[in-house]
């Protein structure tokens, strides 16, 4: 059992029944030009994540652990956008719309895939998934259930959208979450703050916050 320093107490796991998820770090949401800049926002904001998830997912992969990459996206005849969130913003470029990294959240273009720093391997599994949440209308349950998992490790943006939606869908589902606070990132500071603090307020009512160094301190005593 490998223990981490963890609000709002120490989060307790096993390795092998845990996997690294990484929620959509696409082009889309961190690179000019993308979904996040057409909804108003300054995405470099979110660009100080990367380097923290890619330690761990450094970790993961040299320990042999699963890891798992989420994205938000449409089908490219867009029969899986509900027409209320096309609607929504009333953006001039909107999803499906043709934006300087290809068709705005639509799979199989350029600003839909992941960044390069955080490329997934061929034995990683990637999920697209239409909503905010990584459970709903996808086939993660189903993944997580053939490896046996039973934590989650949680990294990726925005912490007040997908992040939490997701952690949302895995507590109700039974999954103990534990999300890295360096590891996840937000538009927004305030949101930032306070997405966190809700995770880990009441108990633990959805799961647990610890840093990225926390984690991988975690790791390192267990090898000792
Ligand atoms: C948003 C996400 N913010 N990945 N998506 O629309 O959080």
């Amino acid at each position: 059992m490998s223990v981490v320093v963890a609000h709002p107490y120490a989060f307790e796991f096993e390795p092998d029944t845990t996997a690294l998820l990484i929620i959509d770090m696409q082009r889309d949401f961190l690179e000019p030009g993308g979904f996040g800049e057409m909804l108003g926002n300054d995405v470099s904001q979110l660009r100080v994540a990367i380097e923290p998830i890619s330690r761990v997912l450094h970790l993961f992969r040299d320990q042999g652990l699963l890891v798992i990459h989420t994205r938000e996206g449409h089908r490219p005849d867009l029969a899986d956008l509900p027409p209320s969130k096309r609607k929504r913003g009333n953006l001039s470029c909107g999803i499906g719309d043709v934006g300087p990294m290809g068709r705005i959240l639509v799979r199989g273009e350029a600003g839909h895939d992941i960044i390069d720093e955080l490329c997934p391997l061929p034995n990683e599994p990637v999920i697209d998934k239409p909503g905010k949440g990584s459970f709903y209308a996808t086939d993660l349950q189903t993944i997580l259930q053939n490896y046996g998992v039973k934590s989650l490790i949680v990294t990726g943006v925005t912490t007040e959208v997908c992040v939490h939606t997701t952690v949302r869908e895995a507590n109700d589902r039974g999954y103990e979450c534990l999300v890295l606070t360096d590891c996840v990132a937000s538009y927004f500071p305030e949101f930032q703050r306070v997405a966190l603090a809700m995770i880990a307020a009441q108990g633990g009512i959805f799961g647990w916050t610890a840093t990225s160094h926390d984690l991988i301190a975690s790791f390192e005593k267990e090898a000792l």
